[in-house]
């Protein structure tokens, strides 16, 4: 078996039983961790970098963090502190990286070869965008995108777009997104983003920008490589242009975080965790016999809005033997789990239920 890695020491503060260190930038939270958290905590939560993350002392004065805003009618530039006093809100969501569950394909796209836990579900608070654009007189016209641009500062010699973290997400998700300091009840550790973070529920991982700089309505898609040829749907072998779909709305999505280990004959309680993606999660049935038959499974705790996942469990009996358990989640919209998913070049977006399934032995 090979040895765990340490944790870096920017998240020396992790819980190190409940992550998997696949790399300095790419840490997960072990599926069994994810069991049935409501909210997933922060010190299991994974983490996903593209660029090493901003040295500590950007959140040593958090409020004195300056965000710029361009593309309204009165550009300006603000501290976290002003903007607390602008709007407030609270969204739980999930955060997932759009390469969760790249492992379950079978191409070996390279890259972090995640399983399910480059997810999790948080709750951020901050100021709704749509709050700070009203107070700067609106959006200038003729701005289709709302472009975040993230804190790392970029090596002199190396031309910016081609690795700054710089997404653009369409205009009106300004209606949906916020500018969060806050995450799970506590100010954003540096790893997830803090002082300042863009939130943009139901949107893969990518597109919530940490250590947020700059927001601006823009007429154009960001310039950076991140948005022009990265995180683009395509086939296997292509290569990654603006024309193909960027990974923005999440699917519907769940799976089995326990038990995951053989368990005992009689009453089995399977569990884990299902979200719809930008619609709320309305049905989730689990299939003990490989997807011959399915049962609906029930939530666990408090609906925590459309955007967050809920957890999930079914008590079956079990006879001793081999079974392969399935989750099968549905969204308001009527979007359910596919059995099986096309590949795609970069190995983005798996939601196929076979592939998560997990084989349990009863004895
Ligand atoms: N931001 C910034 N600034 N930088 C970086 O790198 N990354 C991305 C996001 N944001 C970044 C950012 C990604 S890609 C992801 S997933 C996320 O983030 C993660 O988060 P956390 O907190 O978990 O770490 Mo894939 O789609």
């Amino acid at each position: 078996q090979e040895k765990a890695k340490a944790l870096p020491d920017y998240v020396a503060w992790k819980n190190a039983d409940d992550v998997i260190v696949h790399t300095k930038e790419t840490i997960e939270t072990k599926r069994a961790a994810q069991g049935i958290e409501l909210v997933t905590p922060s010190n299991s939560l994974y983490v996903r970098n593209n660029l090493p993350a901003p040295p500590e002392d950007i959140v040593a004065d958090r409020d004195a963090w300056e965000i710029e805003f361009d593309g309204v009618a009165n550009p300006t530039t603000m501290t976290v502190g002003q903007l607390k006093t602008v709007g407030v809100e609270t969204v739980v969501c999930v955060l997932q990286c759009s390469g969760n569950g790249r492992a379950f394909f079978d191409h070996e796209a390279s890259g972090t070869q995640w399983g399910v836990g480059a997810a999790g579900n948080v709750i951020w608070t901050g100021v709704p965008v749509r709050a700070l654009v009203e107070a700067m007189g609106g959006a200038s016209e003729g701005m289709t995108w709302l472009t975040g641009t993230g804190g790392e500062v970029i090596p002199e010699g190396i031309p910016a777009e081609t690795v700054q973290v710089e997404r653009s997400v369409p205009a009106e998700l300004m209606d949906r997104a916020i500018l969060a300091w806050d995450m799970n009840g506590e100010a954003i550790p540096l790893a997830h983003g803090g002082p300042l973070r863009l939130i943009v529920p139901g949107y893969y991982g990518v597109n919530n920008v940490k250590y947020i700089k700059k927001l601006a309505f823009t007429a154009e898609e960001s310039p950076a490589k991140i948005q022009q040829t990265g995180y683009r749907m395509r086939p296997v072998g292509e290569a990654g242009d603006p024309s193909q779909p960027s990974m923005f709305e999440m699917n519907v999505k769940s799976w089995i975080t326990g038990p995951l280990a053989d368990a005992a004959t009689g009453k089995v309680q399977i569990h884990g965790v299902a979200f719809g993606g930008t619609s709320a999660v309305n049905k989730i049935e689990v299939s003990t016999d490989d997807g011959a038959t399915w049962t609906e499974a029930a939530f666990i705790g408090p609906d925590l809005g459309e955007y967050a996942w809920r957890p999930f469990v079914l008590i079956a009996d079990l006879p001793a033997g081999e079974h392969v358990l399935a989750s099968r989640a549905t969204n308001a919209a009527g979007d359910t789990q596919p059995e099986t998913v096309e590949p795609n070049e970069r190995a983005y977006g798996h939601n196929g239920w076979r592939a998560h399934a997990v084989d349990l032995t009863i004895t």
